[in-house]
């Protein structure tokens, strides 16, 4: 049965850390996958978290199944987040939320049932872009094109090049978007670049699809929102993958959420109940744990105020620690200007280091960074930066 069965490629990124894993070396950084490390080089448990466990454990709450869509209580606070307390659209029914397996499970939960909406269309993600969107959209059985995103030579978005390249696709195509701290470049769109692109999406009937794994690590929850808000003012039908793995530091509990914004409230209906037949035939009804730790704390006025902090705290840390970089990069006498590192948001840092300089940084170093030159920037901290700014300074300069 198996004998012709071929090797599968391994994950570029989650595959870096299995080679971090193996490395004996002492000193050994892995600045490659995204996932936030504290001060002490540790991924943090947050207190609001630990706070709810605590008291979930005391009460001994018994397993039984969730709803297909997970837990109402849950998909009430995402919903709140991501539109905002006092959002009208919530008030007129128009947005339907399940709980799904993190972020990914949500694009894939939302391409599935695109697919039998849409079976003919194009999907366009950025270029680049998190890889595996490519993946999820292709093993969906969808075409994935790119759109021109990042200008390498300014370190900032391709504005010309990105209205352009959603003007020319068909029509009705998916538009995957990152609504915020863009992985890998960090770089984000501006207020005024969302305006631009919600009507060319309109004018060309696209079917946007909000990528949202980052609330909070750019600017601020609310400030983090803004393209949601956006499409939500705009009008249009759209979906939104949401994800809490980074801003609660819940990775392996794979808490996320697909949200679909409708026209009304019977569309609402109807268009849940196919996604819970997406669900149902994935893997029945999601798991409970990290939904009900998410819900608890944002229902909790007092433990929502402790996240929140905490949150501020992992953002703060990582804008510091750009700053810290760019400083020692600088003072280390590297000719390059590096300032546009301290302008990226979020957890990545498209540092322009070759391919070449990457593999010097692994082999010579043990410094493992993306081979597209992504940093994790969020697994920097005071003690491992002098060695990795110096391992840089020392590859730009061969
Ligand atoms: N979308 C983007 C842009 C991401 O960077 C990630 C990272 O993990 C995800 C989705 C998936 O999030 P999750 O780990 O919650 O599945
Ligand atoms: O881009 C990253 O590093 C994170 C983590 O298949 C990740 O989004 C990477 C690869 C993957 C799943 C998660």
């Amino acid at each position: 049965l198996f004998s012709a069965v071929e090797m599968a490629p391994r994950d570029p990124i989650l595959g870096l850390t299995e080679a971090f894993n193996a490395d004996p070396r002492p000193n050994k950084v892995n600045l490659g996958v995204g996932v936030y490390y504290n001060e002490e080089g540790r991924i943090p448990l947050l207190r609001a978290v630990a706070d709810v466990e605590k008291s979930r454990l005391e009460i001994q709450a018994p397993r039984g199944y969730l709803p297909v869509d997970g837990i109402a209580a849950y998909s009430t606070v995402v919903q709140k987040l991501l539109f905002g307390q006092n959002s009208s659209l919530l008030e007129e029914g128009r947005v339907v939320t399940a709980q799904s397996l993190g972020g990914t499970g949500a694009l894939k939960v939302g391409a599935d049932f695109l697919k039998r909406l849409l079976p003919d269309a194009t999907v366009a993600i950025s270029d680049p872009s998190w890889e595996n969107h490519r993946a999820l959209f292709q093993s969906a059985g969808y075409p994935v094109k790119n759109y021109r995103y990042y200008d390498a030579s300014s370190h900032d978005v391709d504005r010309t090049g990105m209205l352009a390249d959603l003007n020319e696709l068909p029509p009705r195509s998916i538009v995957v978007l990152h609504a915020c701290c863009h992985n890998p470049t960090g770089v984000d769109l501006a207020p005024e670049d969302w305006k631009k692109i919600i009507d060319v999406l309109k004018a060309r009937d696209h079917v946007p699809f909000v990528d949202i794994a980052y609330q909070g690590f750019g600017d601020g929850i609310e400030e983090d929102a803004l393209a949601v808000r956006l499409f939500a003012e705009s009008g249009m039908s759209f979906v939104i993958s949401s994800s809490f793995s980074k801003s609660f530091s819940l990775y392996g509990e794979r808490v996320g959420a697909i949200s679909l914004v409708t026209q009304n409230r019977d569309e609402s209906a109807r268009v849940l109940s196919q996604i819970k037949r997406v669900i149902r035939t994935n893997y029945s009804n999601p798991p409970i744990h990290g939904a009900s730790i998410v819900s608890s704390v944002l229902n909790s006025s007092e433990l929502r105020a402790i996240w929140e902090v905490e949150l501020a705290e992992m953002r703060q840390r990582i804008h510091r620690i750009r700053l810290e970089m760019v400083r020692q990069l600088a003072a280390k006498g590297v000719q390059q200007d590096f300032s546009f590192v301290s302008r990226q948001r979020g957890m990545f840092s498209f540092s322009g280091l070759n391919i070449d300089q990457v593999d010097q940084l692994r082999n010579d170093y043990g410094v493992y960074i993306v081979g597209t030159g992504r940093i994790c920037a969020a697994a920097l901290n005071t003690r491992n930066l002098d060695y990795v700014t110096d391992a840089i300074v020392q590859v730009l300069g061969r």
